[in-house]
């Protein structure tokens, strides 16, 4: 080599090798040629679907028993409880509240449980809204 010449190698030759020029165009997930996968850089974000949860009339759950079951899994207070009871009541099914997938599953579940210790036939299900 010349003198006033230099050379880099080992550690500082890979450096300078990863160093992408801004021409470069998309990152690609490079395998060798013919194989690239264009990678994304900004994070992808989506909103969870949501889910509404219903109670549903049936001829035998006490209607106090309803209400309770409003205030204490669906934060209502009494007069809207009541309300949303009398709604079943009068019209077969009723919206408790609207959630994300895993809260509405752990509604439904508490609300049936509680049903059933008390032997309530009274039935909570969810769908995709
Ligand atoms: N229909 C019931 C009765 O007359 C009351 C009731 C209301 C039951 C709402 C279930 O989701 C329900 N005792």
């Amino acid at each position: 080599m010349k003198d006033g010449a230099f050379s880099i190698g080992g550690r500082d030759a890979a450096l300078a090798a990863s160093i992408r020029p801004a021409t470069a165009g998309p990152r690609r997930d490079d395998g060798g040629p013919g194989t690239a996968v264009v990678t994304r850089t900004r994070p992808k974000v989506k909103r969870p679907s949501l889910y509404r949860v219903l109670i549903l009339n049936d001829d035998y759950t006490p209607m106090e028993f309803v209400v309770h079951v409003l205030e204490q899994f669906f934060q209502k207070d009494r007069e809207a409880a009541t309300m949303i009871m009398l709604h079943v009541h009068n019209h077969g099914a009723g919206e408790c509240g609207i959630y994300t997938y895993e809260v509405a599953e752990t509604k439904v579940t508490q609300v049936m449980d509680f049903a059933r210790k008390h032997q309530h036939p009274l039935q909570c299900v969810m769908e995709k809204k």
